[in-house]
């Protein structure tokens, strides 16, 4: 399988919320790498989501990595509840970072989860130069931060181009995550542009019209034949 080179991480915002537990279940059985689990603030987005709160309530039940991305003001007062569910992954945002960037990637890191760090649309990519030392995943953010259901900004796809040249030219082994409307309209693009982690969400992975094992198998299928087309180009 080709795909093996792909994360999938399914963005469980956009579940069934009422069934979460199962609904896990489902992904973990259907060999999804990571639990997409987004918080928000209302402050640096203007919306809330998912709380640090529920993850004693789905983290022990899966052995899926989870990888909480923040879309908060400030990281540093969520870190303590987030880090005892013993997470794998956080993601901060680089908007946010000039504050106390490296403090908090060490404190992090400190604590044995690995580093994200995401970027908005209107962020310029200039500044991961400075966190490529202590970065495990960059997230370019294909979609305004704080809603599901928004449409994919296609100026995102140079940023996933630059960071993969980067990360080829300096023999660095960071993983580029893209995550907003990644779905079967934009897999192609964004595995193209060098993505290797895909976040799964309302438009993706979560259809109300379709069981989401189906949906899994769906979503395997059409990025392995995508893979194997760009193999055999
Ligand atoms: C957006 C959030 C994302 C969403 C995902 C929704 O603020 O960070 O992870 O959950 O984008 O999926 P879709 O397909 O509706 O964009
Ligand atoms: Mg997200």
């Amino acid at each position: 399988m080709i795909l093996s080179q792909i994360k999938l991480s399914a963005s469980i915002m956009c579940a069934d919320l009422g069934n979460l537990r199962e609904q896990i279940k489902i992904l973990e059985q259907g060999n999804i790498d990571m639990i997409h689990f987004d918080v928000m603030d209302g402050h640096f987005v203007p919306n809330l989501a998912l709380s640090p709160m529920m993850l004693p309530w789905l983290k022990p039940f899966t052995s899926l990595p989870f990888d909480v991305h923040l879309m908060v003001k400030n990281p540093e007062k969520l870190l303590d509840q987030i880090t005892e569910n013993n997470v794998e992954f956080i993601t901060v945002h680089i908007e946010i970072l000039p504050h106390y960037g490296i403090r908090l990637l060490n404190t992090i890191r400190k604590r044995g989860v690995k580093v994200g760090i995401a970027i908005n649309p209107l962020t310029s990519i200039d500044n991961v130069k400075y966190f490529l030392d202590y970065v495990d995943k960059f997230t370019i953010m294909t979609v305004d931060p704080g809603f599901a259901g928004q449409q994919f900004i296609p100026s995102a796809l140079q940023k996933v181009k630059y960071l993969a040249f980067i990360r080829k030219k300096k023999k660095l082994h960071f993983d580029i995550e893209v995550d907003g409307s990644i779905n079967s309209n934009t897999f192609e693009k964004v595995l193209n542009a060098g993505a290797n982690v895909l976040v799964l969400g309302a438009s993706g992975l979560f259809n109300k019209h379709q069981d989401l094992q189906s949906a899994i198998t769906m979503v395997k299928n059409e990025i392995e034949a995508l893979l194997q087309k760009r193999k055999e180009c």
